[in-house]
């Protein structure tokens, strides 16, 4: 199983508090990960707390492509987390190989076809829209059929754009238009997702329905949840800690 590190190049990103909002803390803290065996490292400009208002492309921009530009050079692999075409092309010709859209192909109507062109590796998470509005949209009939059924549109769509099945990943989006029961839900139905036949990736590093008054006293939560998905047949977890994972897994 991979375990992604999340670089948050944002200032008001609230698992990280912001610390690594600059270019140089951004660079150091990737180096940290590499150092403790990070597989991925997830770049991202823009905040999908819940309630968080939208970045500018320009703002985006700036945020991450120097640093894809600077750690492209030691080699590792980068995903760009980023709902806009735009930014994802700019972020693969800077030296990512993979996109990461939280929203599936929704927020930006060229993505699937800009991705099916770059012939990248595209993870496609479960979204009903933007941070602002997604805990209104958090009303399912059967939380764990319903996102499998919309998930499988996605795929649909990514297929019709010319994505190529053998380069799509899914994710069910934790903590996106989701209840904390609703997270528990799908956590426990784990392997109808994974029997989709997609690699599977998941996000809970931090997240709120791991309880905790903050996102520090989710850590333990967060290793223990790798460790029980660690047999689930996943592709991988998104987390901030990348050390505490990969000795959680090799234990
Ligand atoms: N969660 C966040 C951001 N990007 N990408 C994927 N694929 N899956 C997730 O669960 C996910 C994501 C929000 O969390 P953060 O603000 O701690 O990065």
């Amino acid at each position: 199983m991979i375990v992604m590190g999340i670089l948050n190049v944002t200032p008001d990103s609230f698992a990280d508090g912001g610390r690594h909002n600059d270019f140089e803390a951004a660079v150091h803290r990737a180096h940290e990960m590499l150092e403790e065996g990070v597989d991925i490292i997830d770049i991202g400009g823009e905040s999908t707390k819940p309630g968080a208002e939208r970045v500018s492309e320009a703002e985006e921009f700036d945020r991450v492509i120097p640093v894809i530009k600077e750690l492209a050079k030691s080699g590792v692999r980068i995903s760009i987390d980023t709902m806009r075409a735009s930014t994802a092309r700019a972020a693969i010709e800077a030296g990512a190989q993979i996109i990461n859209d939280v929203s599936g192909g929704l927020a930006d109507p060229k993505m699937l076809t800009t991705a099916a062109e770059l012939q990248v590796s595209y993870i496609a998470m479960h979204w009903r829209g933007h941070s602002k509005d997604m805990n209104s949209l958090a009303v399912y009939d059967d939380v764990v059929k319903d996102v499998i059924s919309e998930l499988q549109e996605r795929i649909s769509a990514a297929l019709d754009a010319g994505i190529t099945e053998d380069k799509i990943n899914i994710d069910p989006g934790l903590g996106f238009a989701k209840d904390a029961q609703h997270n528990w839900d799908i956590i426990d139905s784990i392997d109808q997702f994974v029997a989709m036949g997609y690699p599977v990736l998941i996000g809970a590093s931090r997240k709120r329905f791991l309880g905790g008054d903050n996102p520090d006293e989710r850590e333990a939560a967060t290793i223990r949840l790798t460790k029980r998905l660690s047999t689930s047949g996943i592709w991988g977890v998104r987390v901030h800690s990348v050390k505490p994972h990969k000795d959680a897994l090799k234990v």
